[in-house]
């Protein structure tokens, strides 16, 4: 029989989405000492699936499982129909407690696909709650209000507005930067780690 702690531990949540979207910079965010691999490259860094214990407070904690990245095209890692195929199994294989869709919010990455993966990877998880972080809003001036003020881009891609999410950064120099320059923004990357501890805790099942 499993003890309290390790019950609790082994909640597990799998961070989904395309490829260099954040992912594993989420990882790195949650856990620090992951050090998962994070790269720019058109070719995809995580070549495999891997499961991290993140501590969320309050003496809770769940694993936090990194995966391939989600259509790459010809050029990634995986082809994409293989990509997503390894990805159902994988949501079938670690019996996912919480799933969290990854996506960036800024104009340049923003694409219709993002939204019909999110939908496909719902419909796939069932009755596993999944929930979105918006990344890449380290410049937006009020990136805690990116949901209410893109409702219309949200419904375009068809991303339901009742979707519990976060709007972060998952950028690890922009503290640093914005410490240097002074900036109000300073201690951003704290707050988007406990803003995304604080999605997954009010989402997760408790015990
Ligand atoms: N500007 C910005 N870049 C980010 C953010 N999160 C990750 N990146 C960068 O995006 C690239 C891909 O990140 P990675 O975590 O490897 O993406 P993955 O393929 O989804 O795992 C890296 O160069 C990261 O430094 C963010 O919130 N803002
Ligand atoms: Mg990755």
């Amino acid at each position: 029989m499993c003890s309290k702690l390790e019950s609790r531990t082994s909640r597990n949540v799998v961070i989904i989405g395309h490829s260099g979207v954040g992912k594993s910079s989420l990882i790195n965010m949650l856990c620090p000492s992951a050090d998962a691999p994070v790269s720019n490259d058109v070719f995809g860094c995580t070549t495999t699936e891997r499961a991290y214990l993140c501590d969320l407070g309050r003496q809770q904690s769940c694993m936090v499982h990194d995966t391939i990245g989600l259509e790459e095209g010809s050029w990634g890692f995986l082809w994409a129909p293989k990509a997503e195929r390894r990805l159902k199994s994988y949501l079938k294989k670690s019996k996912p407690h919480l799933v969290v869709y990854c996506m960036p919010g800024v104009r340049r990455y923003l694409k219709k696909s993002y939204g019909r993966s999110f939908n496909k990877f719902k419909s796939m998880a069932g009755k596993v709650p999944i929930v979105v972080v918006v990344n890449h809003l380290e410049d937006s001036r009020h990136s805690e209000d990116w949901w209410s003020a893109n409702l219309d881009v949200l419904r375009k891609i068809g991303i339901p507005e009742s979707t519990q999410h976060a709007c972060v950064t998952t950028l690890p120099e922009v503290d640093f930067m914005y410490e240097i320059y002074g900036s109000s923004k300073r201690g951003i990357y704290d707050s988007s780690r406990e803003a995304v501890k604080a999605l997954i805790m009010n989402n997760l099942p408790q015990y």
